[in-house]
């Protein structure tokens, strides 16, 4: 506490925010760039609300100047970007392409110049498309295929950038892109689901192993999205508590495990035996569980479960008799139910499941509101009052131990959000997708404050 009644956050806590190239790029054929399978998401009638598309998103690949300065003003410390594949190696395999590597080369000097720690994310979902048509994540060869990509990235950018992530939230990559079609490739297998599960944690494996070949001093991490999820009501016959079990299984520890444990949970194996399996070959454990310096974990809200006889989950092969109940009117754009301490409570439970964790960054937390511009401002309270509730949990989790060095905030901008196309607006920063003017809201301002006195004011 000091002399003001603040609780700053420790100190060297570093405050940034993030986003991903698909999301906020545009320009989907400049350089050399050849498609992802999300740019062929969105060419599939009925995929993307309203029809809507990456080809200019926010179009931060030609502001990306301004939106540095942007952040620069804003007083970030960090920014956590990705790289898209389908500029640095147009087709998944073969010679870098040099005019996609050179735009991250500026944008990294642009960053540093600013003061500003790069983050960088290796993959954030846009799969080169001729490596889908070659099968894809289920296809084991893709994860040798972005060892590869990653090596070339890296030896272009690792004298300069310190943090480096291999996937975000591969749970998102295996299950919603290959077993309930909601993000691309838009494919409904489970069996391929399953096998993109395991080629996505050795695809991290083997390109920790490949970046620390070349250089061993910077810090490798990985991104994931677990979830806590809260039982409602009776549960005479346990099914919430089976259903619980089997989602957590799917959601976290079929990820977490084999990178921290070396090996995969057996209950989940069993679980998935019925539905093909992971297909894991000798030596791949050994491959996956490379020692990591940090673990990014995105937090939006929790889950809750009570009992629905006869639902099915269909991302979640086996899962039975179970639905999240409607969140009612207190919830974020995206359904989500406003659940801040559901954060340090998640945080706690993670330290008890691991408690050789490597330090956490938070490298995705916020929500989606839209406000209005009124003469030049976003009024958006209800953001300003979730980040509150977020790192104010964060803080608590802090002070009872648990070892967070930073926060990036989704998002800097409002950018594509996937299937729902630009109706979800997460940025801190307002985009006007007509004129690409960016309009920091409320939000904004109010961030760059607690940025700037390291935690949230007193009171
Ligand atoms: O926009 C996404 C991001 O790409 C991955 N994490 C969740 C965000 C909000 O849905």
């Amino acid at each position: 506490m000091t002399s003001d009644g603040q609780r700053p956050f420790p100190d060297g806590f570093l405050w940034g925010t993030a986003t991903s190239a698909f999301q906020v790029e545009g320009a989907t054929e400049a350089g050399g760039r050849r498609p992802s399978i999300w740019d062929t998401q969105c060419g599939i009638e009925g995929r993307i609300a309203h029809g809507d598309t990456g080809e200019v998103a926010a179009d931060h690949y030609h502001r990306w100047r301004e939106d540095v300065a942007l952040m620069q003003q804003l007083g970030l410390q960090g920014y956590r970007f990705s790289i898209a594949w389908p500029r640095v190696q147009p087709t998944g395999v073969g010679p870098v392409n040099q005019p996609g590597l050179d735009f991250y080369s500026r944008l990294v000097d642009e960053l540093l110049a600013a003061g500003i720690t790069p983050l960088v994310t290796l993959y954030h979902w846009d799969l080169p498309q001729a490596l889908e048509d070659d099968g894809g994540w289920p296809a084991r060869d893709t994860s040798y295929r972005f060892a590869d990509y990653a090596a070339i990235v890296f030896e272009a950018l690792h004298d300069r950038v310190d943090l480096w992530a291999t996937l975000n939230e591969p749970w998102c990559s295996a299950m919603l892109g290959y077993v309930d079609a909601t993000h691309a490739p838009g494919r409904t297998e489970t069996a391929a689901g399953l096998r993109a599960i395991h080629h996505l944690n050795l695809a991290h494996g083997l390109a920790v192993r490949a970046m620390r070949n070349i250089d061993p001093a910077p810090r490798q991490g990985i991104v994931w999205n677990p979830v806590r999820i809260v039982p409602l009501g009776q549960d005479p016959d346990g099914t919430i508590a089976e259903g619980r079990r089997r989602a957590l299984g799917l959601r976290n520890r079929v990820w977490m495990d084999p990178v921290l444990r070396g090996r995969y949970p057996e209950d989940v194996l069993r679980d998935l035996e019925p539905y093909g399996g992971l297909p894991v070959e000798a030596g791949d454990l050994e491959a996956i569980a490379q020692p990591l310096d940090w673990v990014g974990i995105n937090y939006y809200s929790d889950i809750r479960f009570q009992a629905a006889p006869g639902s099915r989950t269909a991302n979640t092969p086996g899962l039975v008799g179970v639905a999240t109940p409607d969140p009612g009117p207190d919830a974020t754009d995206m359904g989500w139910p406003l659940t801040p301490d559901g954060l340090r409570a998640y945080l706690l439970d993670l330290r008890d499941e691991y408690p050789d964790l490597p330090p956490i960054y938070i490298t995705e937390n916020g929500a989606a509101f839209d406000d209005p511009i009124i003469d030049g401002a976003v009024h958006d309270k209800r953001r300003i009052a979730y980040l509150e509730g977020h790192l104010c949990a964060l803080r608590a989790a802090i002070d009872a131990g648990v070892d967070v060095r930073g926060y990036f905030l989704w998002s800097l901008l409002d950018n594509f959000e996937w299937q729902y196309g630009y109706a979800m607006r997460f940025g801190i920063v307002h985009v006007d997708y007509d004129t690409l003017i960016r309009t920091p809201k409320d939000s904004a301002n109010w961030y760059r404050d607690v940025i700037r006195r390291n935690g949230l004011a007193a009171g």
